[in-house]
């Protein structure tokens, strides 16, 4: 305490120096800019009455001459005036003008002058007569020949006066700046010095030093970078919400309606026996498209993949959703099962999808189903056509399925406003390149009006590609592509989830969703949940997770038999031979760490495989301590903001990969290598033995972020791009057609 009185004391006494400091520097200045002003002013007044003094000192009308000066000594600032003769005598005066400035003294005066004017003229600054002056001597003559001369006696004390006001308001405002440096400073030493003992205990307990789990300052910066970008650009309305979205769309587009092209349908009707049930798919893209489309309306064309699709819609495939509050259509589109296997399991889950994430699972690319590719592509994109109710729609285009479908889509609706979403990472040129039909898929995206991927790295890496495999110009400013007329805009728009979300309505408390959770997975009252939720997919890092929770039950003793982790993992892509390997080798790990550290009825790892509606995988998230998001390579991933968003009551802390996109955004997640198991092993008691209120504050930051930067913000920012985009286009075709092309203006 001492010790920051002194530093107080130190603070306050070098902030007094530099304002006398400054003060004195403000002081010399201002003082130089009074006396030119003050000479400026004189040199107007006697250059306006020469001709009226020269005149009257030809007719050696003295009388006239003071009439004259009386009539100068008006400005309130003037206190004085003289008039003398070339001899040097008084020929008039006004005011009560001092002898210490007479017309006999101004010769020795002028030596005292720092300068001289050609014309003889000077100006000095003085206290002669006690109090701060400014005398200015300015000769007259008529024709050359000297006249006389004009003294003009100026009033100076309102300049100290203003000084002293000045160096008052200076005084306070150093002292406000220093007391309140002094206390940030001193509350800033206090929170890193408990930091940094809150660390040492921690390392010293056995626990990995922070450093690893805490975000990259770049991230930080970036994120910082972007908040105040968008708080700019939105000028305080910075809540996007689905009235604001809507308002965008009418307002920007003159639109109300708008068409998704995505290969997952939101609303999928399986069979179930005699039963049609409804299932909403776990996908992030439907996770993160539904509700815009709910807030917008307009028309999702997907693959009709579910037993019951083709009878609960009509003969075009159209259906209206959501079921029971229907606010927008569903138009499924038909594929064979070749279709299938080569457009969706072959071309796209077997070539893109590994191709565009390193996970280190090889691609395979077969012309046939490049060939399916594009035939479904040509499907859609007439679906689409047959969809539109103007020449000029706004089209949606998601994802590595349909990369053809833009330039398809462009070439029937020229004047289509098409904006492309790209919901997994782009690799560099050098990896893209290895795709046979790299520069078709380049061509087929650049149909696009606005390309968007999750993070700016993503678009560097897509203008690489182009500028690697297609003729075209890359405008770095904009980040567009140019090719001929036409130019596509390359954006990052980083995708997140509705807020508030509207599976959460009504859901019970934490405390009764943790009771009936952990009645589920009949676990005891004092244990401890970590929950994973996926689709079962090798990128996200489920069998790395399996032995991170491994290792930490092998370093952290004191959690066997009281930690549990569930994993909640949804079968995904199950024709595909990858897929079929990694679910017997997620289920092999279970075994074995179930079989090494469980006992009676205790098991570490809870492996749920399959699929669970939205409301019961919010009721996990509510009932766990802690939630990891492992991915070897994400876009973006939503788990970690579903998880966020179900947990109002500020509890619970988010283990992310440092390779998903989220991680940019959630800097206050626990973040990590999840290659790392030592690293991994660590975040995770370190998550679960974080004190409640270093809990509260992280998710409070979060809960903020992703509340602000939700699904309506990501939509609404690319349809008010997409508007500018489109006026500019509006603009150039009309000038086109007053200009022809070589014509001359
Ligand atoms: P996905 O790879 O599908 O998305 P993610 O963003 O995590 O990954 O979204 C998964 C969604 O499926 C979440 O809404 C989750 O709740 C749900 N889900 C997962 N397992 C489930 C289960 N067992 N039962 C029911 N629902 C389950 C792709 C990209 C991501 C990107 C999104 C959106 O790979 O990087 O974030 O698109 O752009």
């Amino acid at each position: 305490m001492r010790k920051g009185a002194r530093f107080l004391a130190l603070l306050v006494v070098g902030l007094g120096l530099l304002t006398w400091a400054g003060q004195s520097i403000f002081t010399s200045k201002t003082r130089a800019w009074f006396d030119r002003d003050v000479e400026l002013r004189d040199r107007l007044i006697v250059s306006t009455t020469q001709t009226q003094i020269v005149e009257r000192l030809r007719t050696g009308d003295d009388r006239a001459i003071r009439d004259l000066l009386e009539a100068i000594i008006v400005d309130e600032r003037i206190m004085a005036v003289a008039m003398c003769s070339d001899t040097g005598r008084t020929v008039a005066v006004s005011g009560p003008y001092p002898a210490a400035f007479g017309c006999s003294v101004l010769p020795s005066l002028k030596k005292m002058a720092g300068e001289i004017r050609d014309n003889g003229s000077y100006g000095l600054s003085t206290d002669l007569t006690g109090g701060p002056v400014h005398l200015g001597v300015y000769e007259i003559f008529e024709d050359d020949i000297h006249r006389g001369s004009v003294a003009l006696l100026h009033d100076m004390s309102f300049v100290a006066r203003r000084d002293r006001v000045m160096r008052n308001m200076l005084l306070v405002a150093f002292a406000i700046l220093a007391v309140s440096a002094a206390l940030v400073t001193l509350v800033a030493a206090q929170l890193s010095w408990r930091g940094f003992l809150r660390e040492l205990r921690r390392v010293l307990r056995g626990g990995k030093a922070g450093p690893e789990f805490k975000p990259l300052l770049r991230d930080i910066r970036e994120l910082a970078k972007t908040l105040a970008q968008e708080t700019e650009r939105d000028q305080g309305d910075l809540r996007w919400t689905p009235e604001r979205l809507k308002r965008a769309l009418k307002q920007h587009l003159e639109g109300e309606r708008v068409i998704v092209v995505a290969n997952r349908a939101p609303y999928i009707h399986e069979k179930r026996g005699a039963k049609i049930e409804v299932v909403h798919p776990a996908s992030g893209l439907v996770t993160a498209l539904e509700p815009v489309l709910r807030a917008c309306s307009g028309v999702w064309v997907a693959h009709g993949s579910g037993s019951a699709d083709r009878e609960t819609a009509d003969e075009s495939g159209r259906i209206r959703v959501p079921p029971g509050d229907e606010s927008y259509s569903l138009r499924r589109v038909w594929l064979s099962k070749e279709e299938e296997k080569g457009y969706y399991y072959g071309f796209a889950n077997e070539g893109l999808w590994p191709l565009c994430h390193v996970a280190h699972t090889r691609p395979t690319f077969r012309a046939e189903d490049f060939a399916y590719y594009k035939q479904v592509n040509e499907k859609f994109a007439e679906a689409v056509v047959s969809e539109v109710d103007r020449d000029d729609p706004i089209v949606l285009v998601q994802d590595y399925h349909f990369a053809l479908a833009p330039a398809m889509i462009r070439a029937r609706l020229p004047k289509a406003t098409i904006l492309t979403f790209w919901h997994i990472p782009w690799p560099n040129a050098e990896r893209f390149g290895i795709c046979p039909w790299r520069q078709e898929l380049v061509e087929g995206l650049l149909g696009s009006s606005i390309m968007g991927f999750h993070t700016q790295q993503h678009c560097n890496n897509f203008l690489e590609s182009v500028d690697s495999f297609v003729e075209s110009r890359i405008d770095r400013e904009r980040n567009a592509v140019v090719q001929g007329a036409r130019q596509s805009l390359v954006r990052p728009y980083p995708i997140s989830i509705e807020w508030p979300v509207h599976w959460l309505d009504g859901m019970p408390s934490v405390a009764d969703c943790k009771k009936e959770v952990f009645a589920q997975l009949g676990l005891k009252d004092d244990a401890l949940l970590g929950v994973g939720v996926d689709r079962l997919d090798y990128t996200k890092g489920i069998e790395e997770r399996l032995l991170a929770v491994e290792r930490m039950l092998e370093r952290f003793p004191k959690y066997i038999g009281r930690f549990t982790f569930v994993q909640i993992a949804a079968p995904s892509r199950t024709e595909i031979e990858r897929y079929q390997a990694l679910t017997e080798t997620v289920e092999r790990t279970v075994k074995r760490i179930n079989e090494r550290f469980g006992s009676g009825d205790y098991r570490p790892v809870i492996l749920l495989r399959e699929h669970h509606e939205p409301r019961s995988v919010y009721k996990f998230y509510r009932a766990a301590r802690l939630c990891y998001v492992s991915s070897l390579h994400d876009g973006m991933n939503l788990v970690s903001k579903e998880f966020i968003a179900a947990r109002d009551d500020l509890r619970g802390v988010l283990v992310l990969s440092r390779f998903t996109g989220a991680a940019r955004e959630l800097t206050e997640a626990v973040i990590v290598n999840p290659y790392d198991m030592d690293e991994s092993s660590s975040a995770l008691s370190f998550a679960l033995d974080m004190p409640i209120e270093e809990q509260v504050e992280r998710m409070r930051s979060m809960r903020a972020l992703v509340s602000e930067f939700n699904i309506f913000r990501w939509a609404g920012r690319m349809l008010v791009d997409a508007a500018q985009l489109r006026r500019k286009d509006r603009i150039g075709g009309r000038l086109a057609r007053a200009w022809p092309v070589g014509g001359t203006v």
